[in-house]
């Protein structure tokens, strides 16, 4: 029954009876729906519990290329990627001794940065839809997470690492303490301490905040990644990562996928500029990676029903 109660300006407003008054929609959610149950059966599934308790307890996780499952799907990107870097610069880059790289400072390192590259081949689409790699970030962002950037990376010989950083770009402390955004990096090219590879701080995205600058320039519990080319890297946005130097010539050449939740703003309009033989080719996950079906898509959306439970939600969703 509804009661009265003073406004400090004087005036009355009915007070409601939340539980009599509302579905039950915006009381605190217990965590739990099917999606829970379908993501974790979809790790389970694909053999990836052991990868799936590493994003949990060290915050990133490595696929090596039989668990990625990709046949030679890494060679055909790496392939495509440096046929995109010889049109930019004009010569093929080497990427075992070449030196002929300008080292153009970028924001994840020194070298040759390539934005946007899958809205140029759909070979990309192929990477972004490969089933493992997806388990894994629908296991950290919800079977409704959205693609914020995808672009490709050909770092060069340089002295300076990468500082340590988050991902949780303009987002202010304390995270909650699942994943926002989350990154799936192949790496096209052998990854090593002297190949410039990423580097990790396990456990770090359990502190919920960004590193302080001090931080950020200590690395000495940064545990430096070795993987072959064809492993995928993937890590919670939360997780504090930097990048060694690279001291070898040549290159190392990383395509990147950036995943957030769907209802972040992402780094790049996907759905905006996704064609319609893209949509067409794929499945309806990808329509879902674009974008275009979140409440929030508006004229971008496909048209077809957007189906969100708005509470009760788990962070599986
Ligand atoms: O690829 C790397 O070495 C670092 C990438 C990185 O820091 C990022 O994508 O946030």
């Amino acid at each position: 029954m509804a009661t009265n109660i003073e406004q400090p300006v004087g005036k009355t407003l009915p007070r409601l009876n939340a539980r009599e008054e509302f579905t039950g929609l915006f009381l605190p959610s217990d965590g739990h729906d099917d999606a829970s149950v379908r993501v974790v059966a979809e790790i389970i599934a694909l053999g990836l519990e052991r990868n799936a308790w590493e994003l949990d307890n060290l915050g990133y996780t490595v696929l090596a290329p039989h668990q990625v499952g990709a046949g030679d799907l890494a060679d055909r990107l790496r392939e495509k990627l440096l046929d995109f870097a010889e049109g930019d610069l004009g010569f093929r880059p080497d990427l075992e001794n070449g030196d002929q790289i300008k080292a153009e400072v970028t924001a994840i390192g020194r070298g040759h940065f390539m934005p946007a590259v899958m809205f140029k081949d759909a070979l990309f689409e192929h990477a972004l839809m490969t089933r493992s790699v997806l388990a894994l970030m629908t296991y950290l962002l919800g079977e409704n997470c959205i693609l914020s950037s995808n672009s490709a990376m050909l770092k060069v010989r340089a002295p300076e690492q990468l500082e340590l950083h988050t991902d949780m770009v303009g987002q202010p402390a304390p995270f909650p303490p699942y994943a926002q955004v989350a990154n799936a990096t192949w790496a096209l090219t052998d990854y090593s301490p002297d190949n410039g590879a990423i580097k990790f701080v396990p456990g770090s995205h359990k502190l919920a905040r960004h590193p302080s600058v001090g931080e950020a320039l200590d690395d000495s519990s940064a545990i430096t990644i070795t993987a072959p080319a064809g492993s995928v890297i993937i890590w919670n946005g939360n997780t504090w990562h930097g990048a060694a130097p690279r001291n070898n010539p040549g290159g190392r050449l990383s395509l990147i996928f950036l995943f957030c939740r769907w209802y972040l703003m992402p780094q790049m309009m996907h759905r905006q500029w996704i064609s319609e033989e893209a949509l067409a080719r794929n499945d309806d996950r990808f329509t879902v990676l674009m974008g275009k079906r979140s409440p929030y898509s508006g004229l971008d959306s496909d048209g077809r029903p957007v189906d969100f439970t708005l509470g009760q939600a788990s962070q599986f969703a």
